[in-house]
């Protein structure tokens, strides 16, 4: 059960997709409805998604963020989320992004994996996760919160999807029997210089982790992640700004390299 009706649903879901596409920022919603909950907040990023369905893109990814302590610090929250990435979001590896169609962009390494079997909670668990990754695959993701300053609280940016604004897949993919997910090493390096450096267990103590709370947190609302998703499982540093002239390299053990220019 929401709290809003479905008219200041829609139009908060409204208020948050034009911020975006016109690269505005706006005030964080809970200022305008501080007595919102946790159904209101994914209400409005279903609305959301639906709003993107009906002008024909396509969902092509999930997320989860805010999963790593570094994040949530520097946040100052103190829980995960979870969103959606859309097809118009992608951008090719090594290839540019525009800073003009965002409003204050900052990037984030990503340990990713692909599915091949539905997950379905309540009481998914790591070992469930494992059995059903297809592969794993790194990405740099692009978030920029629809919110003045960056500054919001978890039913703010969960309503805002996440700040989910631009994502980039690349480096190789891996047999999850390969790797370890919680030694693998990340190191971020923009315009040449080391700016953050992880490894995988700064995500949950094991990235697949996310994958199962995201499995949970869905199984609650009657719905699966699918065999063949592509799961972000959050970044694993803090986030870093960047504007246009800025280069971003973030060099993943094991994963190859995946990186992007700022224009
Ligand atoms: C929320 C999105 C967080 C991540 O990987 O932690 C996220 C934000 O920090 O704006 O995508
Ligand atoms: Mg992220």
């Amino acid at each position: 059960m929401t709290t809003l009706d479905k008219s200041e649903i829609t139009r908060l879901a409204e208020l948050l997709e034009a911020a975006e596409l016109q690269a505005r920022d706006v005030t964080k919603i809970t200022d305008d409805y501080p007595g919102m909950d946790w159904s209101d907040a994914y209400a409005i990023q279903d609305e959301l998604r639906r709003l993107k369905e009906s002008r024909g893109h396509r969902i092509v990814g999930l997320k989860a963020g805010l999963t790593s302590f570094a994040k949530m610090k520097q946040m100052g929250v103190t829980s995960p989320v979870f969103g959606f990435v859309a097809d118009y979001m992608a951008r090719p590896d090594g290839g540019e992004i525009v800073t003009s169609e965002l409003i204050h962009p900052k990037v984030e390494a990503e340990i990713c994996i692909v599915t091949k079997a539905p997950l379905k909670g309540p009481g998914c668990h790591v070992a469930a996760v494992m059995a059903a990754t297809d592969f794993v695959i790194p990405a740099v993701e692009v978030i920029d919160s629809r919110y003045r300053d960056f500054k919001f609280d978890l039913k703010s940016v969960i309503a805002d999807n996440t700040s989910a604004s631009r994502f980039v897949i690349g480096g190789r993919m891996r047999e999850l029997a390969a790797l370890d997910l919680r030694t693998l090493g990340v190191v971020l390096e923009k315009n040449g210089e080391v700016v953050s450096m992880a490894a995988g267990a700064a995500v949950l103590g094991q990235p697949l982790a996310a994958v199962a709370m995201l499995a949970n947190h869905l199984g609650e609302r009657g719905q699966e992640i699918p065999a063949g998703t592509f799961i972000m499982t959050g970044g694993v540093t803090e986030a870093i700004a960047v504007e246009a002239g800025d280069s971003v390299a973030v060099r993943f053990q094991d994963l190859g390299t995946v990186s992007m220019r700022f224009v």
